[in-house]
């Protein structure tokens, strides 16, 4: 159909422009039409200038940002702190960057005893006696022996982790706690003696290298590795984490952690740093306490004020 038989004006830029009447010709309407057309397409040129610079610019500009609030770190500083991880702790990591740093800043501001790194290369001083430990007489908890202790600071989520086993039914019995170095050097020889040294290496440390001597760690029930399997092993493995207790030594990871598995051996991190064990370090606390220590000063100079 013929919409119009009446001449219609040229426009490059618009289509089905408003028909000129043939008395209207000659006025400046169609100059101005057309002039106004090129500084329409001048201007919408420059705004796509500048958005193809942007877009140019835009990994450049996200790779100088920070990834998270809580640090002035940017990506490229998150993938040299985490090279030295196993690449799918790595990956678990820089999957979540911002996530990662805001559970990490919560495990910065606890206590730095409670996260220290004790391992068979990383040894407490023989006169390192942790400074608030209480017998654990003073509580109502099942032991096997009257002269365990432990630190105060970390009592109260003992006895929460207790009230939560007791609620479903199972009883937590504390059989070893807080070992001075003296202690560690008896119980090492007597395993030695026992055993012989490769044996008595894969389940007993040095004296100075054992956690027992932070006095936040815990040996629960039999010692053996039937404890797994009861009611209180299982239950352990399952919400020892939500009390900020992991399992030191855990099934397959000896070559990381220098020990064999011990079902039983339980170590307090704090809860947010058991909850960053679980998310992003595989649930392997020597990896998070390996991390902490190579990087805890260049992470906490990069907090943002
Ligand atoms: N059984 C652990 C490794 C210790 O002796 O501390
Ligand atoms: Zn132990």
């Amino acid at each position: 159909m013929i919409r119009s038989l009446r001449p219609v004006a040229y426009s490059p830029d618009k289509e089905g422009v408003e028909p000129i009447r043939a008395d209207e010709r000659k006025m400046p309407a169609f100059e101005a039409r057309r002039s106004m057309s090129r500084a329409a397409a001048a201007r919408s040129q420059g705004r796509l200038l500048l958005a193809a610079c942007l877009l140019a610019l835009a990994p450049a500009l996200a790779a100088a940002a920070p990834v998270a609030p809580e640090f002035s770190l940017t990506s490229q500083d998150l993938g040299a702190l985490t090279t030295d991880l196993p690449g799918s702790i790595r990956q678990a990591i820089l999957a979540n960057p911002r996530g990662f740093l805001h559970q990490l800043a919560r495990v910065l501001d606890q206590p730095q005893d409670l996260l220290v790194l004790v391992d068979k290369s990383h040894l407490l001083g023989a006169d390192y006696v942790p400074p608030d430990l209480v017998p654990l007489g003073g509580y109502r908890l099942a032991v096997s022996r009257n002269d365990l202790s432990l630190r105060r600071v970390i009592m109260t989520d003992v006895l929460a982790m207790v009230a939560a086993a007791k609620a479903h039914g199972v009883t937590l019995l504390f059989s070893s706690s807080y070992r001075s170095y003296e202690y560690q050097r008896e119980v090492y020889a007597r395993e030695v003696k026992m055993y012989g040294q490769e044996a008595a290496d894969r389940e007993s440390a040095h004296a100075g290298a054992s956690q027992h001597q932070l006095g936040t760690a815990i040996d629960f029930g039999s010692i053996t590795d039937e404890f797994a399997g009861t009611r209180a092993g299982r239950w352990l493995a399952a919400h020892a984490w939500e009390y900020g207790f992991t399992l030191s030594y855990p099934k397959g990871y000896e070559q990381v952690t220098g020990y064999r598995w011990e079902s039983w051996h339980y170590r307090y991190i704090t809860r947010p740093a058991a909850r960053l064990q679980r998310e992003f370090f595989g649930d392997v606390q020597q990896y998070l306490l390996e991390f902490l220590d190579a990087h805890r000063a260049q992470l906490q100079g990069a907090r943002s004020k």
